[in-house]
């Protein structure tokens, strides 16, 4: 079978599934966005080929040096901040408008959001925002005290005395999960509810390695449902998957979900 032919016989699988669907939900991750500008996590040009997540992306990072982990986030917000939603992110943001969809995302670029607010045009944007798994980039949180704060002006590194810090005193830290912490127990208990009650679960753009995210579509699965995936390549997930469509988020979810 040619790669063209697989491809259409594994679309056609998947727009089934989802035309039949009553409930999604979907579980994105850093392929979504790739296509806009963010750099992934893992493979090629991956975040993890340069940098080591635990000099960067860990408490104890922050506790031994809070300004080399700010520079490497205020970077990144840099970088994010001026990336757009795709066709991807655009394309989910309609379907979720349209049917009773719940969006879960393992990405912290916000750019989810951003779609929900341009599609809806004047209309509620709320159905279409997602559940921020591993938070966002731009908000702050303080490492003392856990108190939320919007994200400040662009922070100084220069030292550790530039660094923001919170009314409580304490250093103020880009309000993301990273390895070793616990995820927000609201956010990850409603992901799990919506995922289990889901008939299809489509997994767009994640690797499925780190945890809990990546048992999201295990509990579709066990709640009777299927999973739908779009990935450039095939992942630890595909076997258990009904169909896996292999492309580009970008090119791939207008033609499922249009
Ligand atoms: C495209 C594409 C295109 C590219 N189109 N596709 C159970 C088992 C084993 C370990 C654990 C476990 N439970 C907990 C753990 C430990 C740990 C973990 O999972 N480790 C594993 C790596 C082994 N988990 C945690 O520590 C979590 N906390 C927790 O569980 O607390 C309780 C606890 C504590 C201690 C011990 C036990 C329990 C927290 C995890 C936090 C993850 N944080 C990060 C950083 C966020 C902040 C930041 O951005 O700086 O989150 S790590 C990074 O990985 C980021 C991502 O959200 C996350 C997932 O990555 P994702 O989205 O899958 O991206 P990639 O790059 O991996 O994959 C991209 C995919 O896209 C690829 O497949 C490409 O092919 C594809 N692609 N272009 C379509 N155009
Ligand atoms: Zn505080």
């Amino acid at each position: 079978m040619g790669g063209g032919e697989a491809l259409r016989e594994a679309l056609e699988a998947a727009r089934r599934l989802l035309g039949e669907a009553e409930r999604v939900a979907v579980l994105s991750g850093a392929g979504l966005s790739a296509e806009s500008g963010v750099p992934t996590f893992r493979g090629e040009g991956g975040l993890w080929r340069s940098y080591r997540a635990v000099d960067l992306a860990t408490p104890q990072a922050f506790r031994r040096d809070p300004v080399l982990v700010w520079e490497w986030y205020a970077w990144r917000r840099g970088l994010v901040g001026a990336c757009r939603p795709n066709a991807g992110h655009r394309a989910l943001a309609r379907f979720a408008l349209e049917r009773p969809v719940t969006l879960v995302t393992q990405n912290v670029d916000g750019l989810h959001a951003v779609a929900a607010k341009e599609e809806a045009g004047g209309r509620d944007p709320s159905p279409a925002l997602p559940l921020e798994l591993h938070g966002t980039l731009f908000r702050d949180r303080c490492f003392r005290c856990g108190v939320r704060t919007p994200a400040g002006p662009e922070v100084d590194t220069s030292s550790v005395e530039t660094l923001p810090r919170c009314a409580c005193g304490g250093l103020l830290r880009p309000d993301v999960v990273w390895f070793g912490e616990s995820l927000d127990p609201a956010v990850l208990r409603e992901s799990f509810t919506r995922a289990r009650e889901a008939d299809v679960c489509l997994v767009v753009g994640t690797s499925a390695l780190v945890h809990p995210a990546a048992s999201v579509p295990v509990s579709t699965l066990e709640g009777g449902g299927s999973v739908v995936e779009v990935n450039l390549e095939r992942t630890r997930f595909s076997p258990h998957a009904a169909a896996t469509v292999l492309g580009p988020a970008g090119e791939i979810l207008p033609r499922l979900l249009g």
